[in-house]
């Protein structure tokens, strides 16, 4: 239909209408956008070519012009490095090449004067080895001899050698036991074999690890983002104390990859609930003794719906605020990127939530390939889209509103204990160094990431187009589509609290609307296809007629526009807002 027709028949009246009745007030934390940032990876202060806490913050205010709420950071605590900050040998303290116990302050204190939020990692499954507890508990020390998970392991009875106590698997590939001669028993490590696991059966552990919350908090953090939690419990043993094996589970031939068995006894155990219980009440006793905003608790957890839900807490106990949504990265990776797949990601999470929980979503980490390099380059304005015209809350990974890809990493060059521990023929399979690579601010020297001479991982080949100071200075950039984005949805009702309704159409269009009574409607549309594919807009929402404000990189349409039959192409995605309705409802 013709717009000018259209017009003609107009009768409408543009939605300003009294809606107070509206829903109860909401916390900072249900409409916040997150921000991860990888300190490592981030801005480098002094030369040395990796990331520290100067550097961050000195770029707070950057974070602040893109409309981010609350920043995490991936770990800053003393630690070896061989899992870069995941293997941590002392809680309370900073990681010396990151900066000192000043220098976080300082942070939090710039933080707090831009009214930005931070949040550190938590990481409770495991200690580095050399941590002082680990090392009281190799010497079997008063109060530390079960502070992790020590086997005698078995002896085989053909040829009387002593082995592990069960088949079961790291991470990083090979066996999750190690033999500890001082000791002379096995200790557990889900990960790394310089990451023992701590063992949450002891009541001493779970008291030490809810003290590393406190500490944090009377810093001044405003909450945690907690790693790692499906391997934290592992089965309880039988009355002769052995563990069982898994079973070899069919998904891949190599016997070293931890996908080859099963993890029935080694992840998602129900005492996990409870522990995160138990953290929540830690952080929401902290606001009750000293006042001050919520803090929040977001958990890492890769299960089955069922099982992540009850993360969100039960009819009597509250838990974590956000338990991480990766379908958007999980059913892609399993099934490809497709309208119909983005609706069965977006289904998985909305209709398993339990009421009046808070949704959240998330495209990357450091753990994943990139945005950009995962859906395709051609989809990261499409897929930031999403995100932030979903309701709830997102999460941004370092370099998503770039369109930062992935870095390529020789053998040679490879860090990650993951590549380390495979070989030159497959370790691309498991590295998780592309996607940690430096920030890249401007198209200068080292991208201005640091002033030295060189960088703890190589540059991403394209930081010369793809960067901070290039994308500001250009007319039309995935940046400045992401902070349009930012703004769009900290100023709209809709977006906060509107309710939203998503369809596939056609072969491959993806559809979401969002309204809120009588206040502005929203409409993303996405084409995951290879053809052009139409959609009448006052079909789906109401009668209205939709005005372009945002469109993806490369896309010809004009915005300002106003449209009823919107035609989209592949890879393009658009953003629009209701004008009018071309008759009354009836
Ligand atoms: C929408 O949610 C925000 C955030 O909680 C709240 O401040 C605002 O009052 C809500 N608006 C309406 C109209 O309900
Ligand atoms: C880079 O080096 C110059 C000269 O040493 C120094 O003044 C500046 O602060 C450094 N900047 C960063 C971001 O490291
Ligand atoms: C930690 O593990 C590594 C690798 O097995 C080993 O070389 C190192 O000596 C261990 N450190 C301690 C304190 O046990
Ligand atoms: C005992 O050792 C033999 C020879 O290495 C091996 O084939 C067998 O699987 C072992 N038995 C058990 C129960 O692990
Ligand atoms: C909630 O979870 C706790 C365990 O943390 C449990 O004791 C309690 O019975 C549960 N309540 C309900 C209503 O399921
Ligand atoms: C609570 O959070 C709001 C929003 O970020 C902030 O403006 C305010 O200063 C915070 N209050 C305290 C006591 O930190
Ligand atoms: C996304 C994320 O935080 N991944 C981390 C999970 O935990 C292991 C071990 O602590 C780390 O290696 C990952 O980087
Ligand atoms: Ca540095
Ligand atoms: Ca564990």
């Amino acid at each position: 239909m013709e717009l000018a027709a259209l017009l003609t028949l107009l009768l409408f009246t543009i939605g300003q209408g009294d809606c107070a009745s509206a829903a109860t007030k909401k916390d900072w934390w249900q409409y916040a956008q997150f921000y991860q940032i990888y300190p490592r990876s981030f801005m480098d202060s002094d030369g040395d070519g990796i990331g520290d806490l100067n550097g961050i913050t000195s770029k707070l205010e950057y974070l602040k012009d893109l409309g981010v709420t609350a920043a995490w950071l991936s770990p800053i605590f003393t630690s070896p490095m061989v899992d870069f900050g995941y293997d941590i040998s002392d809680f309370f303290d900073i990681q010396p090449e990151y900066g000192t116990l000043e220098d976080f302050r300082a942070l939090i204190k710039r933080a707090k004067e831009l009214d930005l939020k931070i949040i550190l990692d938590f990481v409770p499954n495991h200690s580095s080895n050399e941590s002082i507890w680990f090392k009281k508990s190799v010497n079997r020390e008063r109060g530390y001899e079960d502070y992790y998970v020590w086997h005698d392991g078995k002896v085989n009875a053909t040829t009387g050698e002593r082995e592990p106590p069960t088949n079961w698997l790291q991470y990083f590939r090979g066996s999750a036991w190690e033999w500890n001669e001082v000791r002379q028993q096995y200790y557990l490590h889900q990960f790394a074999v310089q990451q023992p696991d701590l063992n949450y059966r002891n009541p001493a552990v779970v008291e030490q690890m809810k003290r590393v919350l406190r500490y944090w908090l009377k810093e001044g953090v405003s909450g945690f983002r907690c790693d790692a939690l499906p391997p934290l419990f592992e089965v309880l043993p039988d009355a002769e104390g052995q563990y069982p094996d898994e079973v070899v589970s069919g998904a891949t031939e190599d016997s070293e990859d931890r996908n080859y068995l099963t993890v029935k006894y080694i992840e998602n155990q129900p005492e996990t609930i409870d522990m995160v219980y138990q953290w929540r009440t830690v952080l929401d006793d902290y606001q009750r003794i000293y006042g001050g905003n919520s803090s929040v608790l977001l958990i890492e957890t890769y299960a089955p719906a069922w099982f992540t839900m009850q993360f969100y807490g039960n009819r009597t106990r509250e838990g974590a605020h956000l338990p991480f949504n990766f379908n958007l990265i999980t059913v892609m990776e399993e099934k490809g990127l497709s309208a119909g797949h983005v609706k069965e990601a977006i289904d998985l999470w909305l209709n398993n939530m339990p009421a009046g929980r808070t949704p959240n979503w998330v495209l990357g980490n450091h753990d994943k390939r990139r945005a950009a390099s995962r859906y395709g380059k051609e989809y990261i304005d499409a897929m930031n889209m999403l995100v932030m015209i979903l309701p709830g809350v997102s999460v941004t990974y370092q370099g998503e509103e770039l369109g930062m890809t992935d870095g390529e990493i020789s053998w040679e060059d490879t860090v990650d204990p993951w590549g380390c521990n495979s070989n030159p023929s497959i370790y691309e399979q498991y590295t998780r160094d592309p996607e940690r690579t430096p920030f890249q601010w401007t198209s200068g020297t080292n991208a201005g990431f640091t002033n030295g001479s060189t960088t703890w991982l190589p540059l991403a080949a394209d930081y010369k187009t793809v960067n901070v100071e290039s994308e500001l200075a250009a007319e039309e950039s995935h940046l400045k589509i992401y902070k349009e984005l930012m703004a769009l949805r900290k100023s709209s009702k809709t977006l906060q609290n509107g309710s939203t309704k998503y369809w596939v159409i056609g072969d491959d269009l993806f559809v979401v609307l969002r309204t809120y009574g009588d206040e502005d409607k929203y409409l993303l549309a996405i084409n995951f296809g290879s053809k052009e594919e139409t959609v009448y807009l006052p079909d789906l929402a109401d009668r209205s007629l939709f005005r372009l404000i945002i469109k993806s990189l490369g896309s010809e349409l004009t915005l300002g526009v106003w449209y009823g039959d919107l035609h989209v192409q592949p890879a393009e995605a658009l953003v629009l807002t209701d004008v009018l309705h071309i008759y009354p409802n009836p």
